[in-house]
């Protein structure tokens, strides 16, 4: 399906593969729930290896979650969910521009989140918070220096692709609302700390648990 088509909603309930700690997942279960899609959770146990187990390399080979499951569809990795959601239930464009400047603002974010959002703070919380054998000092210098650029961009706009939210805010959300789990304070960007309750305002929003187990 082209970006330009969108097929009609449908009563049928998305199935989403998760873990409730991952922010991977919980961005893809945010951006269900901002649509309004009713969502099946099913839960990869990550401590145990589940996502290592045949059955589940067979939807997922690289074994990791989100993957969802939606109208005959099997979509792995959390920002292709992020793609594919907007394309196929927000008929207004919104949440992921169709016209090339749009469509590239949103783009340059989601190559964030991917990169330098996965190797800065969310790596900080996963040696922090899981315990994982890596470098928490350069990954607490790399987020810092991630959340200075983010903190100017949000200085100038509400969002970061511009006056509305975007699948590029959904992408950056979770891993900068948790970065202090991994010993990333926030306070020092007060442009950044504005954008997470802009987010957390945002009807259908859902949190994900803390690493302590309560919801922010
Ligand atoms: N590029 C992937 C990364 C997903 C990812 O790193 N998932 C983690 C949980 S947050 C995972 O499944 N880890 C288990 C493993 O790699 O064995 C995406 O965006 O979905």
């Amino acid at each position: 399906m082209s970006l330009t088509e969108t097929k009609p909603m449908t009563s049928a309930t998305s199935r989403l593969h998760w873990h409730p700690l991952s922010g991977h997942s919980h961005r893809a279960q945010l951006m269900l729930s901002l649509l309004g899609r009713e969502v099946e959770l099913v839960e990869v146990d990550l401590r145990n290896g589940d996502q290592k187990a045949p059955g589940f390399l067979r939807l997922s080979p690289f074994g990791q979650v989100p993957v969802l499951e939606d109208e005959g569809e099997v979509i792995v990795d959390s920002n292709a969910i992020l793609v594919y959601l907007a394309g196929r239930y927000d008929a207004s464009a919104r949440w992921y521009p169709r016209d090339p400047v749009g469509a590239a603002r949103v783009q340059r974010w989601l190559s964030i989140a991917a990169g330098k959002l996965a190797a800065g703070p969310m790596t900080a919380r996963l040696a922090a918070v899981f315990g994982l054998p890596l470098d928490i000092s350069k990954a607490q210098a790399d987020a810092a220096s991630l959340f200075s650029v983010m903190d100017a961009e949000l200085a100038r706009t509400p969002f970061f692709a511009g006056e509305h939210p975007t699948i590029a805010d959904i992408a950056l959300y979770t891993y900068t609302a948790h970065a202090p789990e991994g010993g990333v304070a926030l306070e020092p960007y007060a442009a950044i700390r504005a954008w997470i309750g802009r987010i957390e305002a945002l009807p259908g929003f859902v949190p994900m648990k803390s690493n302590a187990g309560t919801a922010r």
